[in-house]
């Protein structure tokens, strides 16, 4: 089993539900993939790279995977695939209605074409920092099988603190529930 953290986003409803709707299900449909689920609060955050769009929902969800970063990979491209994502309609860093990245994968360092672990823009996205901060502060003891959340990632909460401090321009506002 190995801990991993993935970065949920949306900012494009699908079918009937609104952005934030999207990613309540979507965790609902995480939560039978991982094992001791957890997930941060919901945020509203302003569009980076591409800014010609509508604002985003942002979260995190950490749990257990058993099999490997790649087998997961496919499993999340199962679940955007059933809340509308198509790839071949979308430009990069375009809207979305739901993008789900792996972020950490346990300690794993893997470089390849369609998978780069830590997510090579981890550490400059206050969307992706400010919620995972959050896991890190309430969740640090969560354990699957007498393996800590804390002890299982290779970033402390500390480290992603002082991070989040160097982001503190980009706008990352916990949403009104
Ligand atoms: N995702 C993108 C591009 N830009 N900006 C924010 N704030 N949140 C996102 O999830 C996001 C983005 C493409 O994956
Ligand atoms: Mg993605
Ligand atoms: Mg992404």
């Amino acid at each position: 089993m190995t801990c991993t953290v993935l970065g949920l986003g949306s900012n494009k409803g699908f079918q009937n539900l609104a952005p934030g709707k999207v990613l309540d299900e979507a965790c609902r449909a995480l939560s039978s993939v991982l094992k001791n689920a957890v997930f941060s609060s919901v945020y509203v955050t302003k569009p980076m790279y591409y800014e010609d769009q509508d604002y985003f929902h942002n979260m995190v969800c950490a749990g257990w995977y058993e099999g490997t970063a790649f087998e997961l990979l496919d499993e999340i491209h199962r679940i955007e695939a059933s809340f509308g994502r198509d790839r071949s309609k979308e430009i990069r860093y375009g809207c979305r209605s739901l993008d789900i990245d792996i972020e950490l994968f346990g300690k794993e360092k893997i470089s390849e074409e369609n998978l780069v672990v830590p997510h090579e823009k981890f550490l400059e996205r206050s969307f992706v920092l400010t919620p995972f901060h959050e896991v890190l502060k309430k969740y640090a003891d969560i354990e699957f099988e007498g393996c800590l959340l804390k002890d299982s990632l290779p970033f402390s909460k500390e480290y992603i603190k002082t991070q989040l401090d160097l982001l503190k321009t980009q706008e990352v506002v916990l949403e009104r529930s």
